[in-house]
């Protein structure tokens, strides 16, 4: 397996309860090293382009406003096949379905409010890197 990069969003429901450091320590015990790193407050126009593939779900509104809602870390993480061992740590969408000692399972509060965001295909990893970061912030 190769070393590969995906995309990591610490959610305002993370940065609002002061577990930025709890989420990276989670993400860096599973193997991933974090090679960029900035703390932003989304815009909408952010919150809608980034979630634009979601639009016609009935819980975009929501997931835009809660995206918007307080300050975000969005993340570039490398390691061996980084987008699969990402979702692995995070857990499953909905914390109450998320395996014990995953970050949703331990953190996060509700399927909406889910603490992190992580890419699901190294396809859409490099367009979301692409959203937020230039080639010169990402320190590997
Ligand atoms: P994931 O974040 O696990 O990739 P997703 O891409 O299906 O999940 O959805 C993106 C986000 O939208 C998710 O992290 C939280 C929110 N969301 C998904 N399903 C939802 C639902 N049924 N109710 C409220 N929010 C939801
Ligand atoms: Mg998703």
């Amino acid at each position: 397996m190769a070393v590969t990069r995906t995309f990591s969003i610490i959610k305002p429901d993370a940065t609002r309860r002061n577990l930025t450091g709890a989420v990276t320590k989670m993400l860096e015990d599973a193997g991933l090293r974090v090679v960029a790193s900035k703390r932003i407050h989304m815009t909408r126009e952010q919150a809608e382009g980034f979630y634009a593939v979601h639009k016609d779900r009935p819980f975009f509104g929501e997931l835009v406003e809660f995206m918007m809602s307080e300050p975000v870390v969005v993340q570039v993480l490398e390691g061996e096949d980084a987008v699969a061992r990402n979702r692995e740590v995070m857990g499953a969408t909905n914390p109450a379905d998320a395996a014990p000692g995953t970050i949703r399972k331990e953190l996060a509060l509700s399927i909406g409010e889910n603490t992190v965001h992580g890419s699901d295909s190294e396809e859409n990893a490099a367009i979301e890197i692409a959203f937020f970061f230039s080639d010169e912030e990402i320190v590997g």
